[in-house]
């Protein structure tokens, strides 16, 4: 008490080290914390934690949010100061002597501003550079104690913190969002026992089945060395001179192949966990489990020609797709669904659980669902945030556990050491987005940025000098599953590892043939970009033993003979479970969320007739949708009647691939303002081609004819033409025809328009 009068009281400390060990305040000092986290959360005894809370936040309140309050900074009504805080009078010039003389060495407020410039940058993720991330939070809605003791799964309405980021693989930190790849799917749980990192990617599989390749697996997919080309892209020789000899790849092509690879949104895509995890329960008992996030708006994809012109129209596509959405209070949310299986199911398998290049049939093991993944809060600052958190698969909490899966082992070594450099050294821990709620208390010391300031002398265990603390937990610790292990030690694979393909027939099989038609010309395109023919003869030899339907599609279309499949490392594979999954369809997903949240652009120009289009503007947004004004030029438009209206983009700013359906005005001299421009037609073509919903009122009919698109059909659901007079049952039919997403029927390859 005697100390604690002497130290002045800093209302924050109880915030970083847990509210119960906070010295308390001399009196006459305010014990009230600045911070508004201790207030309106409140501890039970089920959960100690200080700065967690009970687990049941208020609505709105988020506590890693409030935790990160400490160091948010705001700069409104604020002088300008150095890193030391000393005002700074001129930001304008540097010190000289004399006006037309030498800058002197003694500025330092020069000096330090460069220099911190300097150092701006950090290396960036070798795999996922490109990403985007938000805050949010976990729900329990199917408590499952009896399975794991993970503090996330205790108990029903219970919500745990999260920090979410998605990602491309390849591309580097400053690529375009769509391009043809994995993504990433990493979410960070801030438990009350400790930070829990599930970083999954929206595959449930993967190219390889052993960490010891994915060096070599990086290499060959990233820019070729020599020349630095090409950017964020699969489609190389290097890439597939590796695949090729990999028949293990061969299922994940599959998947990397399929509209998968250019989701529409990160949050119209699954995420998967892809390997085997096992649960732990109180008891000790343990199973196995996979992870599945379902996304409520469905899983919907972009098309290849779409995916490559938004590269050049908004290389920030899902970057502002999430963004945008969130700021809007159009949360994205995804339903966390397990599938949970023994370990003498598992010996039944036709394939091995430990090997991640295959998946579990939903067939065979169901999915349980137990919460929901709101994301609800952007970042305040991308670098802090989204550039500085720190996934590791290392990072599980009491409850999970690893299995045996030999891609997983590397991973539970790479992330944490990646990190090192990455964040320059061991204490990225203390960088506040990776900062566990749950207290941290150990002897690790000292190294480059600490944080944290020990106090005691004591910094071992055991000692008598601090009373024995931080004590060990004992079993209410992490305790790792104690499988036995008794075998030789040696290098290589076990036997069910070498079908290769079995699977990938599985998921090709499983497709409708629209998604069939778009994986062969996604071959199709790859290979054609691969300049060693060797290579393509290979991939096709390989590919032949997945699905000869598939490899004679893709030959034809490089203009090549199908090659003899490739001599297969396992002659006669176990008998699958099922030779179809509907499930692994992405159709199988559409969602229940309707229009919500989809883009739909309205033309304008002079003359148009303006209640039609405010009509379907509120018809439109009625339903969640977001409806823009798309002009000749941005600015004011002048309607039939006079009235002024803004077109809040441009055709030329905001190209027809930006928008999931169009709307074509009614109104003689708008419609031939927009026939004069040629943007009109490639917006018009461009949605036609991409199968989305178009709508022509009145006069706009001849902009169809002028883009060269037959007239509406009855095998074509997503295009009409309406009277002018009747825009109510018009805003119906559209609002339903753009709830289907694309109108595949008019899929074609060659496109016909
Ligand atoms: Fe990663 N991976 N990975 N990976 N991975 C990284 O960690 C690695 C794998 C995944 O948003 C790196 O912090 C190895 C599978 C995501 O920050 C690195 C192996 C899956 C992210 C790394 C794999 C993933 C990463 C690079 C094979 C899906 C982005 C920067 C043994 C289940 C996380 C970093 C974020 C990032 C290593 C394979 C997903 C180098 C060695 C399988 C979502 O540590």
């Amino acid at each position: 008490q005697a100390l604690a009068a002497a130290i002045p009281f800093n209302a924050n400390k109880p915030l970083e080290i847990g509210r119960e060990h906070a010295i308390a305040p001399p009196e006459g000092q305010t014990a009230e914390p600045t911070s508004p986290l201790v207030t309106g959360s409140t501890l039970s005894e089920a959960n100690a934690s200080g700065k967690a809370g009970d687990g049941r936040p208020l609505p709105g309140v988020n506590a890693t949010i409030q935790s990160l309050d400490r160091v948010r900074t705001d700069a409104s009504a604020q002088m300008l100061t150095t890193n030391q805080g000393v005002a700074v009078g001129d930001n304008q010039n540097s010190l000289k002597a004399g006006l037309r003389g030498p800058t002197l060495l003694e500025d330092f407020i020069l000096r330090e501003k460069i220099t911190h410039f300097d150092h701006e940058r950090i290396p960036e993720r070798i795999v996922h550079a490109r990403g985007s991330a938000a805050h949010g939070y976990f729900e329990c809605t199917k408590a499952v104690p009896e399975l794991t003791r993970a503090a996330p799964f205790q108990e029903v309405g219970k919500r745990t913190p999260t920090f979410v980021r998605f990602s491309t693989v390849a591309g580097e930190r400053g690529s375009f969002d769509t391009a043809r790849d994995v993504r990433g799917f990493a979410v960070k749980f801030y438990t009350d026992e400790g930070n829990w990192d599930l970083v999954g990617n929206n595959m449930p599989v993967f190219f390889i089945q052993d960490a010891m390749k994915f060096p070599d697996l990086v290499h060959a997919v990233k820019p070729e060395p020599h020349n630095a080309m090409p950017q964020a892209a699969s489609a190389h020789d290097t890439f597939w001179d590796f695949v090729s000899l990999m028949p293990e790849s061969t299922h994940m092509l599959m998947w990397v192949m399929s509209d998968r690879a250019i989701p529409r949104s990160y949050r119209m895509m699954q995420g998967f966990g892809v390997h085997s995890f096992r649960l732990v329960n109180a008891d000790g008992e343990s199973v196995f489990v996979k992870f599945h996030w379902q996304p409520v708006l469905g899983t919907h994809s972009l098309v290849w020609d779409e995916a490559v012109k938004i590269s050049g129209a908004d290389p920030d596509f899902h970057r502002r797709d999430l963004w945008e959405a969130i700021e809007a209070g159009d949360y994205p949310e995804w339903e966390l669904n397990l599938q949970v299986f023994t370990e003498e199911q598992a010996e039944q398998f036709s394939f091995d659980v430990l090997d991640a290049t295959k998946l579990i049939p939903e067939e065979l093991v169901p999915l349980v669902p137990v919460g929901r993944l709101v994301l609800n809060r952007n970042p305040d600052n991308f670098f802090a945030e989204t550039e500085q958190v720190a996934f590791c698969t290392a990072h599980v909490v009491p409850g999970i556990d690893f299995s045996n899966d030999p891609l997983l082992a590397g991973r539970i070594h790479s992330y944490v050491d990646t990190q090192i450099t990455r964040l320059g050294g061991p204490n990225f821990h203390e960088i506040p987005i990776n900062t566990p709620l749950a207290a941290v208390h150990n002897n690790q010391r000292d190294g480059l940025h600490r944080q944290a300031i020990h106090r005691g002398r004591v910094a071992y265990e055991p000692n008598s000098l601090a009373g024995g603390c931080p004590f060990q937990a004992g079993t209410k610790g992490f305790v790792s599953f104690p499988q036995p292990v008794q075998e030789d030690k040696l290098r290589g694979k076990p036997e069910k590892f070498a079908d290769h393909y079995t699977q990938a027939r599985l998921f090709f099989e499983s497709q409708t043939d629209v998604e069939k038609h778009h994986i062969a010309a996604a071959f199709r395109f790859e290979l054609s970009k691969v300049t060693v023919p060797a290579i393509r003869v290979r991939m096709l030899a390989s590919l032949a033993n997945a699905s000869q339907e598939l490899a004679a599609a893709v030959a034809d279309g490089l203009g090549m003979e199908l090659p003899e499949p490739l001599p297969r490392a396992m002659e006669n594979p176990p008998t699958p479970e099922v030779t179809t999954s509907p499930a692994l369809s992405l159709m199988a997903r559409p969602g229940n969320a309707g229009i919500r949240s989809r883009k739909i652009a309205i033309l304008v120009a002079d003359g148009v007739e303006g209640e039609s289009i405010a009509a379907l503007q509120a018809a439109l947004a009625e339903e969640g949708a977001v409806p823009r004004l798309v002009g000749i030029r941005v600015g004011r438009v002048v309607t039939a009647s006079g009235a002024a209206i803004e077109a809040d983009a441009s055709m030329e700013n905001s190209p027809s691939v930006l928008f999931d359906a169009l709307v074509l005005p009614d109104g003689e001299e708008a419609v031939r303002l927009l026939a004069r421009d040629g943007h009109t037609v490639d917006f018009v073509k461009d949605q036609y081609r991409h199968c989305k919903t178009i709508l022509a009122i009145g006069a706009s009919e001849a902009l169809l004819a002028k883009a060269g698109i037959p007239p509406p059909s009855d095998t074509d659901t997503g295009l009409a033409v309406a009277s002018a007079d009747d825009v109510s049952a018009a805003a119906s039919w559209f609002i339903e025809a753009v709830g289907m997403h694309r109108h595949t029927a008019r899929d074609s390859d060659p496109p016909v328009v």
